[in-house]
Parts: C-alpha cells; structure tokens; sequence
C-alpha cells in the first residue's frame, strides 16, 4: 500500500494512527501542500478533489480519511477501533464526526486561503477564525465525556477508538493555530 499524505495534514494524520493502531506498514509518500503538489495534475490523477489523504491498494486508490479508515476497520478488524454495541459505536462515531464534519473542514488549508485572498485576513485573524471553531467542537466534545459515566483512559472506554483517531490530529492543529486548550 502507498500513503499519499502530508506531515502537517491532520487528515493524513489520522490514517497513520489508525494504520498504525492495525500493524499495518504503507509506504509513505509526501505530498507537499506548502508547495501545492496536491493540486497537480499528477495527483488529481490519483485524487481528482486534489486533497490527502490518498491509499493505493493494488490497482485502486481509496481518498477521504473518513471511508479509507471505515475500509480498513472491515478489511482489518482487530484491534478494532470502534466498540461492539450498535449505540457505543454511534457515539464514538459522533466524537469523530464533532472534528471531522465540524471543526477540520471549516477549518481547511484551502479555506483558509480564500479567506486569506478574498477577505485580506491577517494571520491573528485566522487564528481567531480556527480557534472560535476548534473551541466549539472540543466544548461539545468535553460535555460529551463528562456525561460519559463509563469513561476510562480515552474517549470511549479504556482503548483508542475512531474517536481518538481524530481527536489527536485535532489537537496537533489547535496548537499550531494558539488555540487556548487549558479548559
Ligand atoms: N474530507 C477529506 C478532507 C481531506 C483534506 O481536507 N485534506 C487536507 C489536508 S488535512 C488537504 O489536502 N488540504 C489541501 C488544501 O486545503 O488545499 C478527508 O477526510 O480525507
């Protein structure tokens, strides 16, 4: 397997947890966004939505983080990363979903370049913009866990789940942008 991906990109980082969560090697290969080589055609080939994450498997190129890790967790189940009970697995996939539909997209190198370009955004200003969004996610995200009478060690009990699989490349980012994460 090839892994189309990007250091920096929590997206490409959430495939190397869960990849490597699973014992799974791939041969890593860089996409460099600082220099958009995503948005060659050399990588739109691969990717036509020109963003990483990318997989190749065999003669097949799987894209968005989400369906490559859904893909891996059915090819690989064990360890598993989401609990077994239908009602368990729904709330760690909403853990998941709070950063992946809520807080990364809006939060997009490509966003954040229009805003940039179109609106003149200053670098303070884009902090502002990514730290008003990470710190909605992660409030709703920490009542969510301090609801959780069962919690242990992670996000969902005493293992890493999808949940953490996405909630540490988050972090990563919130850093980067300041985000103020003491609460
Ligand atoms: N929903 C996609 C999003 C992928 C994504 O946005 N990747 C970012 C890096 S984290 C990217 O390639 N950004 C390039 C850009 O915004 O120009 C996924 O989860 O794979």
């Amino acid at each position: 397997m090839k892994l189309y991906n990007f250091f920096r990109s929590g997206t490409s980082h959430r495939l190397r947890i869960a990849l490597n969560f699973k014992g799974i090697d791939t041969e890593y290969i860089a996409v460099d966004l600082r220099v958009e080589e995503h948005l060659r055609e050399a990588f739109k080939n691969l990717n036509p939505q020109g963003l990483v994450p990318a997989l190749a498997v065999d003669d097949k190129v799987l894209i968005q983080s989400p369906a490559i890790i859904e893909w891996l967790e059915e090819k690989y189940p064990t360890p598993a990363l989401l609990p077994t009970q239908a009602e368990d697995r729904a709330h760690v996939r909403a853990l998941a979903a709070i950063v992946g539909c809520d807080i990364h997209p809006i939060n997009n190198r490509r966003i954040l370049e229009y805003l940039r370009k179109q609106f003149a955004t200053d670098d303070a200003a884009i902090n502002a913009w990514c730290s008003t969004w990470i710190t909605d996610g992660f409030n709703a995200y920490e009542a969510l866990l301090a609801a959780d009478k069962n919690r242990g060690a992670f996000s969902f009990g005493n293992t890493p789940t999808l949940a953490d699989v996405y909630l540490i490349p988050q972090i990563e980012s919130s850093r980067r942008f300041k985000v103020d994460l003491t609460q």
